[in-house]
Formats: structure tokens, sequence, C-alpha cells
């Protein structure tokens, strides 16, 4: 039996790419989408969701609208890259969603959902955590409906990649953007894995990697991801450019569990400057499982090839 999938995500490229990903998973049944404001704007983000279902032919799926605006904003150029995705030539010509405000908001959407499934869910979320968070401050009783969350978030044994002012660099992003939302998640005793930078790290999108893909440009997936991959490719050396696999590496813990090294820790997230956002190793926390490490080799190849269609 496939399992039931709800993801969130936040319209960045990664983020885009991890949704085509989900949707050539055969064990995964992708019952609803929905987008968080955050490192992107969330109207051209909901036109990259919206087409890239249609071109995998499941515009039957849900997207739901975040409204709710994180504490601590992206910066403005990285919220602007969907806007490029949309005028790929594979995804210009296809129609947008007819009205973006037509579309559930994203809380209720999780929330219908979740109560409505036959069986339990797995929430991918590789934004921000604000709609779950939302969702469940709504309706408590749907965490019994939740089987595991598994969120791109944190950085524990390693620097965060938050750089900017009254801020000391420990947090990560996804985690910085609303440092309440995250510790509340963190404290609802969830099963709850994080895929933080300290695994990351090791998955660079790599010149490398997009040599193999643009070998097999005839399958349209390849073709496309090759194109949002090389987006990604800049030649100026700051961390404002340097880009990992960040959200694609959590996508697929969901077909690759096994290919990953696990820890059980007990964590908390610092809500305060200097390092709002920081997740702690925390004695006082919950305990919660974050990926230390991955096999590399099996998991750039398990793109190429999920990418064959
Ligand atoms: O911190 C990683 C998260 C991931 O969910 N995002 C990007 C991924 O979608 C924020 C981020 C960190 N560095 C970035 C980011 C960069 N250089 N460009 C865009 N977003
Ligand atoms: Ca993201």
């Amino acid at each position: 039996m496939p399992k039931f999938l709800l993801m969130d995500h936040d319209g960045a490229i990664d983020d885009l790419l991890s949704q085509l990903l989900v949707l050539t998973m055969p064990d995964v049944d992708l019952i609803g989408i929905t987008v968080t404001p955050a490192d992107c704007y969330i109207e051209p983000a909901l036109e990259s969701t919206y087409k890239l279902l249609q071109l995998m032919g499941r515009e039957d799926i849900p997207i739901g609208r975040g409204d709710y605006n994180g504490i601590n904003a992206f910066p403005n150029e990285w919220r602007a890259r969907p806007e490029i995705i949309n005028a790929l030539p594979l995804l210009i010509n296809l129609p947008p969603s007819p009205d973006p405000y037509a579309c559930l908001s994203a809380p209720d959407l999780i929330i219908e959902k979740l109560s409505g499934a036959a069986d339990q869910v797995t929430v991918l979320m590789t934004g921000p955590c604000s709609n779950l968070v939302l969702a469940l401050e709504k309706a408590p009783e749907l965490k019994g409906k939740i089987d595991e969350v598994i969120w791109m978030a944190g950085a524990f044994r390693t620097q965060g990649n938050v750089q900017t002012f009254q801020h000391d660099g420990t947090a990560e992003w996804n985690v910085f953007w609303d440092p309440i939302s995250s510790q509340k998640l963190l404290s609802y005793e969830l099963p709850l894995t994080l895929i933080p930078l300290d695994v990351t790290n090791q998955v660079p999108v790599t010149k490398a990697f997009l040599s193999r893909l643009a070998t097999q440009i005839d399958y349209t997936l390849s073709n496309l991801t090759g194109q949002l991959w090389a987006l990604t490719i800049d030649t100026i050396p700051s961390y404002h450019y340097t880009y990992f696999m960040w959200d694609i590496l959590a996508t697929s813990y969901l077909a690759m569990p096994g290919q990953f090294t696990t820890e059980v820790v007990k964590a908390t997230v610092s809500t305060r400057p200097p390092n709002a956002g920081q997740t702690c190793l925390d004695e006082s926390g919950y305990p919660l499982t974050i990926a230390t490490g991955v096999n590399t080799t099996y998991f750039y190849d398990y793109l190429l090839a999920q990418f064959k269609r």
C-alpha cells in the first residue's frame, strides 16, 4: 500500500525539484501540497506548483496557499526565483491555475486532508513549518493522524546558513524564518525526522552530477530538472550562491531511509537573538531523529534513475 503524503514546500528551486521527485515515487500517494511564502513570493510559486502538477498529469492534487508570513524574511533575490522557472520552455505555455486565491488556505487543506485520510499520513516539509503548526494549533487532535514528519531543517554540529544582522550564523534558514513555530513543532512529541545541514552539506549540486543528467536529456524530467539545477550554479563564491541538494535529500529520505545514518537526540530551538532559529542539542528538549550521514553515491544514482521519464 502506498503511503499517504502531505507536502509543504516554499517554492525555491530545490523545493520544486522535490515536488517532481515525489511525483516519481511509486510508493507515495501525494494527497495535497501546501506552499509557504518563505523562499518565494506566493503567486508565482503557486503557479510553478500547479504547472509541475500538470506536467506530471496530476492536476487532481489540491494546492493550499500559505498566507502566514514568518518572523525573519528571506532575501528578496531568492524569493523572486520562481518567476524565472515559470518562463522555462517546458513550463511557459502551461496554463497557470485559474485563481490562486480560490484555493484553500494551507492550514485548512492540511486539516481537511489529515482528518479525511483513511490511514496515517506522512508529512514532508521542505520550507518552514508554520503551516503545519497553524493546522495543529487549530486541530490538535489530528496529531494522531501523523505517521512521521520529515523536515529539511536545522544545523546541529555544523554552522548555520543564515548570515544577517543581529545574528551569529548558527541557524538554518527554514528554522530562522519562524523560530517560534519551530520550537512549538519540536515540543509536540511527534515522530519527527530532521534532515539538517549536517547531512545536506555532504551533497552539493555538482557539475559532475549535472553532466551525467545531461546525457539523459531526451527524458522530459531530465531535461527540466537539468535546466532547474543549472539556475542554481553560480560562479560567485559567496554563501548566497552555493547550492546544496537540501530539499531533494530530505525528499529522498522517503524512498531510501536505509541509506541514511541517523541519531536520536533531544533538541530545542532558540527564539531570540543572537542565535534565533538555532537548533540546540539540549537535554531539556524532546527526542527527535536527525540524519547525520547518507550514502552519497546511492543518492545521486537514485536521482538520475528517477528522472529518466
Ligand atoms: O536552508 C536551506 C533551505 C532549503 O529548504 N533554503 C533553500 C532550500 O530550499 C534556504 C536557502 C539557504 N541558502 C539559500 C537558500 C540560497 N543560497 N538560495 C536560496 N535559498
Ligand atoms: Ca525550501
